[in-house]
């Protein structure tokens, strides 16, 4: 028997909680209350806050164009079955060759780095650090 009076209580709470929603607020635009949708950045590199990765996957680095300001960690892991490296710009990895394993380097230096896969030196990537 308590437990069904705690249910009819619950359920009256629920009844209170809608009536108030629909009062004379309700005829506002959805637009009003959702949360607003998240700023588009225009520039093609994929802006990092805080430590920031970067996924070896399918025979490529993913994203290929990263921004992150300086002093930012980046690390590069594989997913990949097929081992990959970081190499160029300063960037020297070992051979990655499982996957899940990852390389990180932190840029201390605004600038813009090139790097690949020695290999397979088609995979490309690129760091874009700002000051
Ligand atoms: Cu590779």
């Amino acid at each position: 028997m308590k437990a069904l009076r705690l249910l009819t209580l619950a359920g009256v709470g629920a009844v209170t909680l809608s009536a108030c929603g629909g009062g004379a607020r309700a005829a506002d635009p959805p637009a009003m209350s959702s949360t607003p949708a998240p700023t588009v950045v225009s520039a093609p590199a994929t802006v990092a806050k805080g430590p920031a990765a970067v996924e070896i996957s399918g025979f490529a680095f993913a994203p290929a164009a990263l921004s992150v300001p300086v002093g930012t960690k980046v690390t590069w892991t594989n997913r990949d079955e097929e081992p990959h490296t970081v190499v160029g710009s300063g960037l020297h990895s070992t051979v990655l060759g499982n996957a899940g394993s990852s390389y990180s380097y932190t840029f201390t230096k605004a600038g813009t780095y090139d790097y690949n896969c020695s290999i397979h030196p088609f995979m490309h990537g690129t760091v874009t650090v700002t000051g």
